[in-house]
């Protein structure tokens, strides 16, 4: 994708990491992250998030944050819950535009530099996706990975798009995307899937990359998909509901001065009174 002079010009970079219990990995996601970022002149600050860890995740932070001052250890006190720390970090994040990762090592940090420079050509939201070429997972559970290619499976045929990896959380969005899709409802993993998706259905604009991934080697997973597949559901219909019955309510309200040039525009179709977009992406999606 092309870049645009008059996109907003990206200067500062927020990474906005959950963290539970992480006393075994949280030095390290939070040192080679920052290495990363400065070896590569991207101005940074990590917002790590925890809310109700009984370890010392919080502990190490406060320590850690004496030699890397791009670190802002931040407690939740309100409700505890997945979805309820990421909205306390983007509610307190100063970047124009925000990376989620994860605490547990299993999202790469090279892959956080890919995503600004993909942000710095203009598009408005990163998906990256572990099921495209060049894109792969290391020790992925075999029941979560079944689970995953058919919930992602179904996500792309009822929303029409050509995201293959919607639900992982791990993506960038310009801080615009971020203000566009309030308010947020998801207080637990389902916010990894409400995002993207609001922000397809909104109107942002977005592009795929691959991205890889690996399991955790320390602490415990703390994803249930017994207690989360309602939740999933839930907040997949909402969105739903919303791309097809609100009559573009909630859409961006600047679509027609979409920045990007002519050829990268986001193209609607009218379809039966409905619209229906093909948005720009690479890869093979
Ligand atoms: N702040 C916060 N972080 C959480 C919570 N649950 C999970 N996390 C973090 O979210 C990330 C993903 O959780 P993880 O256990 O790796 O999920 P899984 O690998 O998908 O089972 C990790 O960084 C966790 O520390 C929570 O309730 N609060
Ligand atoms: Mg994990």
């Amino acid at each position: 994708m092309s870049s645009s002079p008059l996109k907003k010009p990206l200067h500062l970079l927020s990474v906005v990491i959950p963290a539970r219990n992480e006393e075994g990995c949280i030095r390290a996601t939070v040192e080679h992250l920052h290495l990363e970022l400065k070896l590569n002149d991207i101005a940074h600050e990590i917002l790590v998030v925890d809310d109700g860890s009984t370890d010392r995740t919080s502990e190490i932070l406060t320590n850690l944050q004496k030699s890397i001052p791009n670190l802002r250890p931040l407690r939740n006190s309100g409700e505890n819950g997945f979805g309820r720390a990421i909205v306390f970090g983007l509610d307190r994040m100063q970047g124009d535009a925000v990376v989620v990762m994860m605490a547990d090592e299993s999202d790469d940090c090279r892959d956080v530099v890919r995503y600004w420079r993909e942000l710095e050509t203009g598009v408005e939201c990163v998906f990256g996706s572990r099921f495209i070429k060049g894109g792969g997972t290391i020790d992925y559970p075999y029941v979560k990975l079944v689970m995953n290619r058919l919930v992602n499976w179904g996500l792309k045929a009822i929303f029409q798009i050509r995201l293959n990896d919607t639900t992982n959380a791990f993506k960038a969005y310009r801080r615009e995307v971020i203000e566009g899709c309030r308010p947020f409802l998801a207080p637990h993993f389902n916010l990894t899937v409400e995002l993207p998706l609001k922000a397809i259905v909104r109107g942002f604009s977005w592009t795929v990359i691959p991205i890889t991934w690996r399991n955790r080697r320390s602490g415990v997973a703390k994803l249930k998909l017994t207690e989360m597949g309602s939740r999933y559901f839930f907040i997949c219909c909402y969105v739903w509901l919303e791309k097809y019955f609100s009559r573009g309510d909630y859409r961006r309200k600047n679509l027609a001065a979409q920045t990007f040039p002519a050829e990268d525009a986001v193209p609607v179709e009218e379809t039966a009174g409905l619209k229906k977009e093909t948005l720009p992406t690479t890869g093979s999606v």
